[in-house]
């Protein structure tokens, strides 16, 4: 049985019918701490309302589900983290708290993604290794290294089941990024269908890895099936499919959309935090650990992306 926290935000909204065509609908626990969302994730299967900062809540829904496995998607975003830092480290670092003392009490699997954001600037920023230099300049990426070692913690000290991926930034078009600096890559294409151009906050020329949902979701199940004894590393995984710039995926919808057009308008803050990340990480470790194999690149996601979004916006 398995808990998904943060179920009806950009990750959650795609992976809970993903893993109940895989594990059944009774099997998979879809929380999150509103109902504002997809009435299939609320309708489809077993829904909870929680909030990860209240582990006795969380607690009750383990124990009445013979919960087995977390995947604990609740956090703020680098973006959103930003402007309320003291929020992001409070939903990010006690509600994570909360997952891996329930886990520890009760021996279950704990997913918890972090993200390329747990890099800084200081860090090699071409082909990035799995160990290296790690002091993020923002609020969310401090909570993801904090995040990091503290799961890291708990499997060597406590024994629990902990895993993770470095996410880059996801690509998808059932929900909207929840407030991240890589949200332009989502916005660029429901703008490319709706308006025929794109008012870009990121600059030209600034590289970060990416990857379209279905890989991602693909990544968590993979890794969390993965044979133990073969981890080498746990929290967390170098993962991408691609990386590119603003302008590359504008070309690759000009390849559909012949006269789309971006434009820049800089948003200072995001393209700091930006420029602060990796340019492309080396994900050789998830490749011989668990069989890690992304299968979209920017011209297959993209064809799909315009598709799927012309018949959501039926355009
Ligand atoms: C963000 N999309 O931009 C998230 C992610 C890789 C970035 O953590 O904050």
């Amino acid at each position: 049985k398995i808990l998904v926290t943060g179920a009806l935000g950009q990750v959650g909204s795609e992976l809970i019918g993903y893993l109940r065509n895989i594990y059944g609908e009774s099997n998979v626990i879809a929380s999150d701490i509103h109902k504002k969302g997809k009435e299939s994730i609320i309708e489809g299967g077993p829904f909870e309302l929680l909030d990860v900062l209240d582990a006795k809540k969380a607690s009750e829904i383990v124990k009445k589900y013979n919960v087995d496995t977390i995947i604990h998607l609740a956090a703020i975003l680098s973006a959103v983290g930003e402007k309320d830092p003291v929020l992001a480290w409070d939903i990010n670092m006690n509600g994570l708290y909360n997952m891996l003392e329930i886990s520890r009490e009760k021996n279950l699997s704990l997913f918890t993604p972090s993200s390329i954001a747990a890099f800084g600037p200081n860090t090699p920023a071409d082909n990035t290794p799995q160990d290296t230099i790690q002091r993020p300049t923002t609020m969310y990426g401090v909570t993801k290294v904090a995040g990091e070692l503290l799961c890291d913690y708990y499997f060597k000290k406590y024994g629990v089941d902990t895993r993770g991926v470095r996410f880059p930034g996801l690509i998808s078009y059932e929900a909207l990024p929840g407030g991240g600096t890589t949200d332009y890559a989502v916005h660029i294409y429901y703008d490319a269908i709706e308006k025929g151009k794109y008012k870009c906050y990121i600059d030209k020329g600034t590289y970060m890895d990416m990857m379209y949902m279905p890989d991602a979701l693909n990544a968590i199940t993979t890794l969390l099936e993965a044979d133990s004894s073969k981890l080498i590393h746990r929290n967390a995984f170098n993962i991408t499919a691609m990386s590119f710039a603003p302008e590359d995926i504008a070309n690759e919808i000009k390849n559909h959309i012949p006269d789309f057009e971006i434009e820049y308008e800089i948003d200072p803050v995001r393209q700091s935090i930006a420029q602060s990340w990796p340019n492309s990480l080396d994900d050789t470790a998830a490749r011989d650990e668990w069989g890690w194999n992304p299968k979209y690149d920017l011209s297959s996601m993209t064809k799909d992306m315009l598709e799927k979004l012309r018949l959501k916006l039926k355009k």
